[in-house]
């Protein structure tokens, strides 16, 4: 192993754990950590002694449910690494470190069933030209041929997936494995440090040996001459290849283990040690000139209980000293700690050199994604999450007087997680909690009580029903009140009619010979508007026309409140004979899938009253199609529950209004009656 051992030892480096939900992640991060030295003990996430995941909301699950964070030293080199949560719920977490990673390990299971579960991620860190191993991690229960598996993973890839290790099968078990590029046998011993063996099938050995040069020779015109030549490359070309076509995102290397045996994982360090770029090459990712300046990168947001806020960030170019002042988008904060972390152990520093992730205390003004800087001139805003919600619910605070209280605290929770958005809907007077499913949802209000020991209620959102006429009628509304001194008298005709559906509301003045004089034609007005805010059948009153084309006055009584009143009542009584309809908005759906799933979505829509408008290949997606369709808000409150129960948790939907369409029949009863009774 020479040829790695000779070179200048490398800065610290960030590694992220990538992945789809439940392929061992935290696993393997407690691999690692017990691995390195950085804990004693090896925990284990089912026994809920992991060193990640230690939140009461992460512990219940057993999933994770935000990044777990471990800064370890592996013979002599710095890593943090970065854990994310699998489930596409809380994608964001894995979106948020993107910028600030040099590499990641995307963990993946050894099961043909799984693969289409990669897509998403695989795709996230080829977009952003991150360099990525494949970990196909649970080889202890692995059985069929890893080549039919890594053949169903590069449909998920863009990237040729190049194999590094073949398994040693013993009576279909695999016992340990061959490493292609060292050309070295290890056994899997339970746990211990794995033991060199001989190679008893030098034949296959070679044959996959010799696939694996064929596929960095293809980026190395030299290899290839040699390969044609029949000449065996030198370590040296062959480590030098991998190191270079890694970082240049030309190859996937693809390693094999079981974390929960460590097995595998020793070489998977190795790998990284020798193979993972240095934050340099992060920084130009990031467009950032490598000067004397500071810059970070802030990957997450954190509040703990009494720590206050912390901010997770990478620091990309320059050093950082606690008390240094760092300039934002916004403005300037001071730096009021810096520590490494370690699970949810903090160890306080007193600096933070080019390379290592670390988290700051008290940057007031710090959000994640945000550059921070030294100089205002390298400052840059958050760029908006490319995530849009797809799951909603009501809430309400438990008890009235922790309202505020509430309001601040899911302002820090939104802090830490970009992709929870509290919407204030005007039409049905609801505080409305979204995000990305169920789940992240239901963490994110566990949160508020285990840490602002706050309680919510919540219901499913209401949907902004309204409704509209499709007949006209004449109605007369006259308001005569004679009590005490002055009396109060308006008297106006009104003609209703429907109008086409989006042309909302148009008022018409029709009086002739002054009978309604001018300066209470404004006051009939507001007086109708004030009655469209509820029609007869409960709801906003949308597409009607109406014009005032009679009436009379009383030349004392007569005022503007009284024929405010007058327009009202004359719509209280013309109304209910216009044949008053409701209306729900109906949406315009792009929801996009795996291919297997396509046909699955097309009943899907239909049992959803959804309307399909086609579907087609989707964009820059490997084997992913689009579907398109038109469906009522109604039945899209729910709708991502059983898209990702039909896609193993991948497939998605945007969103955007399309028109209101008239319901009838005994649902628009049952929505009349319901809205009736509250
Ligand atoms: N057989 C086997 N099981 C494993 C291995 N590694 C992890 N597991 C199990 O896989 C399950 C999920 O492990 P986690 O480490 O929580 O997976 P994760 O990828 O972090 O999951 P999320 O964070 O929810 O995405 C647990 O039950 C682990 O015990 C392994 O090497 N072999
Ligand atoms: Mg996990």
């Amino acid at each position: 192993m020479s040829h790695s051992e000779n070179r200048k030892s490398h800065g610290p480096r960030t590694v992220a754990l990538v992945g789809p939900y439940g392929s061992g992640k935290t696993s393997l991060l407690e691999s690692i950590a017990h691995l390195t030295g950085a804990v004693a003990r090896k925990g284990a996430v089912t026994a809920g002694t992991s060193l990640g995941d230690a939140s009461d909301e992460a512990r219940a699950r057993q999933m994770s449910v935000e990044v777990n964070v471990l800064t370890t030293r592996y013979l002599g080199e710095d890593f943090t690494f970065l854990d994310c949560p699998g489930s596409i719920e809380f994608f964001a977490d894995t979106l948020g470190v993107l910028p600030g990673i040099d590499a990641a390990v995307v963990v993946c299971e050894p099961d043909a069933g799984k693969t289409g579960m990669l897509q998403p991620c695989l795709k996230a860190l080829s977009d952003a030209k991150i360099p990525h191993f494949l970990f196909v991690n649970k080889f202890d229960k692995a059985s069929g041929s890893l080549r039919g598996l890594l053949a169903l993973l590069q449909e998920e890839s863009e990237i040729p997936l190049l194999l590094r290790q073949i398994p040693i099968w013993e009576n279909g078990v695999a016992t340990g494995f061959v490493d292609l590029a060292l050309e070295r046998g290890f056994s899997y011993g339970a746990g211990a440090a794995n033991e060199v063996v001989d190679i008893a099938d030098r034949r296959r050995e070679k044959e996959a040996r010799f696939q694996m040069l064929e596929r960095l020779a293809d980026y190395d015109e030299h290899l290839m001459e040699e390969l044609l030549g029949d000449i065996e490359p030198g370590a040296d070309e062959v480590f030098g290849d991998l190191a270079r076509e890694l970082a240049d995102g030309l190859v996937v290397p693809v390693l094999i283990g079981a974390a929960g045996r460590d097995n595998g994982v020793r070489r998977l360090l190795k790998a990284l040690r020798h193979e993972v770029p240095e934050v340099e090459r992060a920084a130009a990712r990031g467009g950032i000139k490598t000067g004397g300046e500071t810059i970070v990168q802030v990957l997450k947001t954190l509040h703990g209980g009494q720590g206050g806020k912390l901010s997770l960030v990478r620091v990309l170019a320059g050093s950082l000293k606690d008390n240094q002042v760092l300039q934002g988008p916004g403005g300037d904060m001071r730096v009021g700690g810096i520590f490494a972390l370690s699970g949810s152990q903090q160890q306080k520093k007193s600096e933070a050199r080019a390379g290592e992730t670390v988290a700051l205390a008290r940057l007031d003004a710090a959000q994640t994604g945000m550059r921070l800087s030294s100089s205002k001139a390298l400052a840059r805003k958050a760029v908006p999450l490319a995530l849009g919600p797809v799951y909603r619910l009501a809430i309400e605070a438990a008890d009235r007087r922790d309202e505020v209280k509430i309001t601040a605290a899911l302002h820090k929770l939104m802090e830490e997680d970009p992709a929870l958005v509290l919407e204030q809907n005007p039409a049905t007077q609801q505080m409305v909690l979204a995000g990305q499913g169920e789940i992240h949802l239901k963490v994110a209000i566990e949160k508020l009580l285990s840490k602002f020991g706050l309680k919510l209620s919540t219901r499913p959102a209401a949907v902004p029903y309204k409704e509209t006429i499709r007949k006209s009628a004449t109605a007369r509304g006259r308001h005569k009140r004679q009590s005490g001194g002055h009396g109060q008298f308006g008297d106006v005709v009104l003609e209703i009619r429907p109008r086409p559906r989006g042309t909302g509301f148009a008022f018409q003045d029709r009086i002739k010979g002054g009978v309604v004089p001018r300066q209470w034609i404004g006051s009939v007005e507001k007086g109708v508007t004030a009655y469209l805010g509820t029609g007869p059948l409960g709801f906003p009153v949308v597409d009607v026309e109406v014009a005032l084309t009679d009436g009379s006055y009383h030349s004392v009584d007569s005022s503007d409140a009284a024929f405010q009143t007058a327009g009202r009542l004359a719509m209280s009584e013309g109304m209910p004979s216009c044949a008053p309809v409701l209306l729900e908005p109906v949406m315009k759906l792009s929801i996009h899938v795996p291919h297997g799933a396509t046909a699955k979505v097309g009943s899907l829509i239909g049992s959803r009253r959804g309307a399909p408008l086609g579907f087609d290949g989707r964009p820059g997606w490997r084997g992913w199609d689009t579907a398109w369709a038109e469906m009522p808000l109604s039945e899209i409150s729910d709708l991502i529950v059983d898209l990702r129960s039909l896609t193993q948790g991948v497939g998605t939907f945007e969103m955007e209004f399309s028109h209101l369409a008239e319901l009838d029949g005994k649902l628009a009863d049952t929505i009349v009656a319901s809205r009736k009774a509250a």
